[in-house]
């Protein structure tokens, strides 16, 4: 089935109930079928048909998920970019999906035209307020009312995650992958009728575009929609909200607002975190602060949600629950012998939810799973005798800031091709709003005359933003153990304080 039409069958039979409500107004659930039908109808017209990838990279917006919809409906496969990324970013993209359409905002129009007029591609933009060639085209266009017939193993979404060696890999999302997840967790969270979502995540990731807006979906929910996480709007409009969805840095920013109290917090009922670790320090001072004992779930972008905190047991700090139902879950050794409970290892997951490899990355794919067909997530964890799992590690390099990932080899590659720059080691430190922050430690050249300013200069055209190190360090040389390899925990515990905040603060 479509996950588009799943969404359709609990869509409320009044088409008026609002779906977004947001700074421009509000979108109805009636909208949502006639606009989603006329995007359908514009990426038809650009020649998309069912299995082309359309690449999005437009802000937040309203219009945007409409998109995303529009794309289920034609059977499309939909390629979210964080808008964050850099053309030359992008560009790797665009050669490795290639896209029948590339979705930008207005104002990247020419750079993206010049840089990608190779491709045998259409080019068309969406603007945060909801303007651009897209929505001039949907307004002449007869809203398509049909939805592309779809078998279990169609693709509704290719999701890039950058890799261990620094080149991002396209994860293949089935519809079916998608509404096995989507129906478990809503379930499982007890959505009610007449809840409502405050959403103020991204929605080029897992956690903004299928967790929080797919459960929404299901339950014909409105959604209290904001482009962008905003302490002050959060306090302003949670109120009217029943649930809250974010990461890590959405639940300590909030903590860190004196006018942030139980009051705010009267009507919801759950608040939700993922993405990245919650300390257990921010789940106790916000029970202490709102009553409310946050609910720690974990996923991954490849095998959507695995585990989760009950929503009527017990939640515990610094765990993530049970399997989810319908997912397995085993933790095992080195040599990927299962391990008993109560051990650390690496955690191994199967399930509906899992993926279906890497886009056109066979090899990738194999290295990914077991034989019996377990992924392998690169998280350490530890399963209780009761089934309750925590994660306690990473055996994969890499950073967690804010909830985005960051694969160091891939900042090392770049600042390893700074002229002056002998090698470096990228590193997450502890840091009190992002959970950990980018952090290079680098070795110069002999006598090169180089610093931060000029490392960071280098960087910025090349690295998105959130993956360029917040803070650099010079070293004379890299502490490497007897194999040559370099000692990163070494460097952890040796920069671990370099963003404490001082004691007096
Ligand atoms: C923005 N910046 C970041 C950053 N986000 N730097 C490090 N880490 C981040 N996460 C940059 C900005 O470009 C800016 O640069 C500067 O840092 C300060 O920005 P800010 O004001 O702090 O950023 P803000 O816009 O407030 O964003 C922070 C954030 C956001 C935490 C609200 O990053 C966010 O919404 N994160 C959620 C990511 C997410 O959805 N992850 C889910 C992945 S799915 P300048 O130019 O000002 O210097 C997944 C699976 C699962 O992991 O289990 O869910
Ligand atoms: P991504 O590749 O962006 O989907 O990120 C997935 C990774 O985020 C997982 O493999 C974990 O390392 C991490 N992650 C997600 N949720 C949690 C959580 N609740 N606790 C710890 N790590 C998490």
């Amino acid at each position: 089935m479509n996950l588009y039409s799943l969404f359709q069958s609990r869509f409320p039979a009044d088409g008026a109930k609002v779906f977004l409500q947001h700074a421009r107004g509000t979108t109805s659930f009636g909208e949502v079928e006639e606009i989603s039908g006329r995007y359908a109808a514009v990426l038809k017209a650009s020649g998309v048909a069912k299995g082309d990838r359309v690449l999005v990279q437009t802000p937040k917006s309203p219009e945007a998920v409409l998109l995303y919809l529009a794309c289920l409906r034609v059977g499309a496969v939909f390629v979210p970019l964080n808008t964050a990324y850099t053309i030359s970013e992008v560009a790797y993209f665009v050669a490795d999906a290639e896209p029948r359409v590339i979705v930008t905002a207005p104002e990247a129009e020419a750079s993206f035209a010049t840089r990608f007029k190779s491709q045998t591609c259409e080019i068309l933009t969406l603007g945060a307020r909801g303007d651009g060639s897209l929505i001039a085209r949907a307004k002449e266009a007869k809203s398509d009312a049909s939805v592309a017939p779809c078998e279990r193993d169609d693709l509704a979404a290719i999701v890039y995650t950058s890799g261990t060696t620094g080149r991002s890999k396209g994860a293949m999302l089935t519809h079916a992958n998608l509404a096995s997840n989507a129906l478990v967790l809503h379930e499982y969270w007890a959505w009610e009728p007449g809840d409502v979502l405050l959403h103020a995540l991204p929605i080029f990731h897992v956690h903004g575009l299928f967790v929080a807006l797919h459960c929404a979906l299901l339950n014909g929910s409105s959604v209290i929609f904001h482009d962008r996480f905003d302490t002050a709007q959060i306090i302003r409009d949670l109120p009217g909200a029943s649930v809250m969805m974010g990461v890590p840095t959405f639940y300590t920013r909030l903590l860190e607002e004196p006018r942030f109290e139980r009051r705010t917090c009267r009507n919801v009922r759950l608040f939700i975190s993922g993405s990245a670790p919650l300390l257990p320090e921010t789940f106790a001072a916000f029970e202490a602060r709102t009553g409310h004992r946050i609910l720690e779930r974990y996923g991954m972008t490849e095998a959507g949600m695995i585990a989760s905190n009950p929503y009527r047991g017990e939640r515990v700090a610094g765990s993530v629950g049970f399997a989810l139902p319908g997912v397995s879950v085993r933790v095992v050794d080195a040599q990927g012998a299962e391990r008993p409970r109560g051990e650390v290892g690496m955690l191994e997951v199967a399930g509906p939810n899992v993926f279906a490899g890497y886009w056109r990355m066979p090899e990738k794919t194999a290295e990914a799973f077991r034989p019996d067909g377990y992924l392998i997530t690169g998280d350490m964890a530890v399963i209780a005798e009761d089934g309750r799992i925590s994660i306690v590690g990473r055996a994969k390099d890499l950073v967690i800031s804010g909830g985005l990932n960051v694969y160091p080899k891939e900042v090392e590659d770049c600042i390893n091709a700074i002229p002056g720059v002998l090698e470096s080691a990228v590193i997450g430190l502890p840091h009190p709003d992002y959970g950990e922050a980018v952090t290079a430690v680098i070795v110069p050249q002999h006598d090169a005359p180089i610093d931060a300013t000029m490392i960071q200069s280098r960087l910025a055209g090349k690295l998105a933003k959130f993956k360029q190190p917040k803070k650099i360090f010079f070293v004379s040389e890299l502490p490497r153990n007897a194999m040559g390899k370099v000692q990163k925990n070494v460097l952890r515990k040796k920069y671990a304080d370099a963003y404490a905040r001082p004691h007096n603060a």
